[in-house]
Parts: C-alpha cells; sequence; structure tokens
C-alpha cells in the first residue's frame, strides 16, 4: 500500500492549455465567463489546478494560441506560479495555405512554411525549456486520385527529418495520429503503426503519441500501450473521451474501465513514474462545462485509474496466468477495477496537504468569481482541439 500511495502522489498529468479557453464544435462556441484572454492567464488556471491537485505540474502551450514575444519571460511567469511548460504543440492546420496539406502539401512552398513552423516551435522549446514538440497533421485527401499516398508519405518522412535534427539532445518529437478528419479520404498519419514507422526511420528522440480518442469504435487501445512500450516507443499520451469520433469529452467519462485497462498495461511495465519518460497529458475542450472544474475532474480520472491498477495483485495474476485459470486472472482484474479508490486518493491528498475534495476546494476558493470579475473578453482556443 506504501508503494501504491507513492507512485499516486509521484504521478504527473499534463493540462492544455486550450482547455482553460473557449473552445466549440464546427456549430458553436459557446463562450464562459471569466475564461483567459492570454497565455499567462491560462498558466495562471492551470497552476491552480495543479495548487488544488497536486500531481498537474505543467501545461501543454500551442503554438500560434500561445504566441508570445517573449518566451523565456512566459516560462519564467509559469514558474512563478508554481508550474513548468510541457509539450509544445505545432498547428499547421489553420491557415488557408494547408488547404491541400502541411508538410505532405504537394507545394514546396507550403512545405517549406510548415516545417518552418515546426523548427519555430523547436525554438520555442529552448526559449520555454520544454522537452517535447508535440506533432499532429490534419493532412490527408478526401478523394481518390486527389494525389499521391506514396509521395505524401515521402514528404512526411522529408520533413519530419528536418525538424528531428533540429532537436537537441534532451528533447524528443511525439508523432499523433488520428483515423479521420478533417481529411476523409486518406490521413498521412491514420494510425499508431504510421506513426511507430516513421519513429523507427527518425530515430530514438522520435516516440508515438497516443491520444485515445483517435481510433476506430472498438479498438483495443491498450494493446497499442502494450506493443509501444515493449518497442521502447510510447512517449505520450492525449487523454480524453469519445463516444464517437473525436469528442475530446473528459478522460474516463465514457469509458473508465478502458482507462483502467490502459493504465495497466502502464502499471505492468512500470512505466509510471516521471524517470520512464511517459508524458500523460490531456487533451481536451471544455465546451459545455465549467472549464476548470472538468480538469480537475479529468485529473482525478486518471488518479482514479491510476490506483485501481495499482492494486491489481500483480503476483495472484501472474499465478493465474500461469496456470492458464482463465477466470482466476480476469477476477483479479476485476476485483481491482470494482474497488472504491476515492477513499485512498482523499487520505492521500490530505497527506500531501491538500483539500480532499479538489472541487469542493476550488468552488470554495473564490477563484472562479474572481476571474469571472477581472477577465473581460475572454480567448477563443482557436478551434474545437
Ligand atoms: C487533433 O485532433 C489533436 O488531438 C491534437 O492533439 C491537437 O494537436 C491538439 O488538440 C492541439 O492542437
Ligand atoms: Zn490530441
Ligand atoms: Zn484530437
Amino acid at each position: 500500500m506504501t508503494d501504491v500511495r507513492a507512485a499516486l502522489r509521484q504521478q504527473r498529468i499534463e493540462t492544455p492549455s486550450w482547455a482553460y479557453a473557449n473552445s466549440g464544435t464546427r456549430f458553436k462556441v459557446f463562450a464562459q465567463a471569466g475564461v483567459p484572454r492570454n497565455p499567462e492567464e491560462k498558466i495562471a488556471d492551470a497552476a491552480v489546478v495543479h495548487r488544488l491537485t497536486g500531481v498537474a505540474p505543467t501545461v501543454a502551450l500551442h503554438i500560434p494560441w500561445d504566441r508570445v514575444e517573449d518566451y523565456g519571460a512566459l516560462a519564467k511567469y509559469a514558474a512563478d506560479q508554481g508550474v513548468g511548460i510541457g509539450a509544445i504543440n505545432s498547428n499547421v492546420f489553420q491557415d488557408d495555405d494547408y488547404k491541400l496539406g502541411s508538410v505532405t502539401n504537394p507545394d514546396p512552398g507550403v512545405r517549406r512554411k510548415a516545417t518552418d513552423h515546426l523548427l519555430e516551435c523547436v525554438d520555442i522549446m529552448d526559449a520555454t525549456g520544454s522537452r517535447d514538440l508535440k506533432l499532429w497533421f490534419s493532412d490527408g485527401t478526401n478523394y481518390p486520385g486527389q494525389d499521391s499516398i506514396r509521395a505524401r508519405q515521402d514528404r512526411l518522412a522529408e520533413a519530419l527529418r528536418e525538424v528531428y535534427d533540429r532537436l537537441g539532445d534532451d528533447q524528443r518529437m511525439l508523432l499523433e495520429y488520428k483515423l479521420f478528419e478533417p481529411a476523409f479520404y486518406t490521413t498521412d498519419v491514420p494510425d499508431w503503426g504510421t506513426s511507430y514507422a516513421h519513429c523507427i526511420e527518425l530515430g530514438p528522440k522520435a516516440t508515438v503519441c497516443i491520444d485515445t480518442g483517435h481510433h476506430a469504435p472498438g479498438t483495443n487501445i491498450e494493446f497499442i500501450v502494450a506493443f509501444l512500450l515493449r518497442a521502447g516507443k510510447l512517449g505520450a499520451f492525449d487523454f480524453n473521451s469519445r463516444f464517437y469520433a473525436d469528442d475530446d469529452l473528459m478522460v474516463g467519462a465514457a469509458d473508465p474501465f478502458q482507462l483502467f485497462r490502459i493504465m495497466h498495461e502502464i502499471v505492468a511495465a512500470d512505466a509510471l513514474s516521471a524517470e520512464a519518460g511517459i508524458a500523460f497529458m490531456l487533451d481536451q475542450c471544455h465546451n459545455i462545462e465549467a472549464k476548470i472544474p472538468a480538469i480537475i475532474r479529468s485529473v482525478m480520472n486518471v488518479q482514479e485509474a491510476t490506483a485501481k491498477a495499482l492494486l491489481i495483485d500483480a503476483d495472484a495474476l501472474a499465478a493465474a496466468q500461469r496456470a492458464g485459470d482463465v477466470l482466476a486472472a480476469n477476477a483479479v482484474l476485476m476485483d481491482a477495477y470494482n474497488t472504491d479508490v476515492r477513499p485512498l486518493l482523499r487520505e492521500l491528498r490530505e497527506e500531501m496537504g491538500l483539500d480532499p475534495d479538489p472541487i469542493a476546494a476550488y468552488h470554495r476558493s473564490g477563484y472562479q468569481e474572481r476571474i469571472v470579475a477581472e477577465r473581460v473578453g475572454g480567448e477563443q482556443a482557436g478551434w474545437g482541439a
């Protein structure tokens, strides 16, 4: 039990700057009062989440949504607030130039522009001390024959190579994949296999980012986790929930059992600690619910799934697996999953000097009332994410 508590105490969950800002679907953005007007205010909100949960010490930035003049000063501001800068998320999907793709665009001029943006993101990593460059490409085609599938892979590989070679010794590239959307016929990085193949070709600093919402319904995500862990190529998660497609709902909301199964693979591979090098990030949008409480809830959902995974009796599981006792093995997992870990997590927070109920503590803190009064004209995240 002490090990379980120690592991939970050291857990690290990264929150995304864009989750604090207004967001929506392509149909409507419902603006909320008090949302951040600039990157500093997003960081301030992330710091509140960290102060209340104790396990969210970094915030991911998105360029250009978080563009500032002086990134060193922004990192200093974050440190003063008690948080660090996490992954730098690039954006090569919002300009008109990218209609036919960014790094895979048939036009070399557009490819140059996209690659330059990725290189600029590495400069920002240098200035902020960020370790990770997260790449997600909306590139793909809508119609058979629209472009050469193979040529687009070559262009992708060429751009990735240039950016990879620019990375410093302690910097990494996280290559995210997504089944479809916004392209509907082909997507240039549609699945973990494509991302994995490019990462292998690139070298040790390139690893796969699994966004839990980016798969076909029914995909066994924990298999992908186990496979990539074994290959040493799992770099990060973008956690969220989906019912249908890239819903970006709160992690653990739609399928807490899936999240538990994923965390079981992580715990079984001893990959939870910061030293293991896997970034556990949220990639969510809170379109209709209050943002800061939703992010706290999401952090707590990850903690609950992790606690249950840590409670799995590994010896009993191994014995049942060795004996070929299917039912006993499954029962070991289900016993852990069906444990109510909320009392354990409440106790842990008290041991850490935190309020046992972070959401109630947030509501009592007066922070929401303050930001509603102070922040007029809050920002839109930029896109539905
Ligand atoms: C897009 O669907 C993705 O999930 C991305 O991770 C994206 O890069 C992120 O939402 C920030 O732009
Ligand atoms: Zn994502
Ligand atoms: Zn997504």
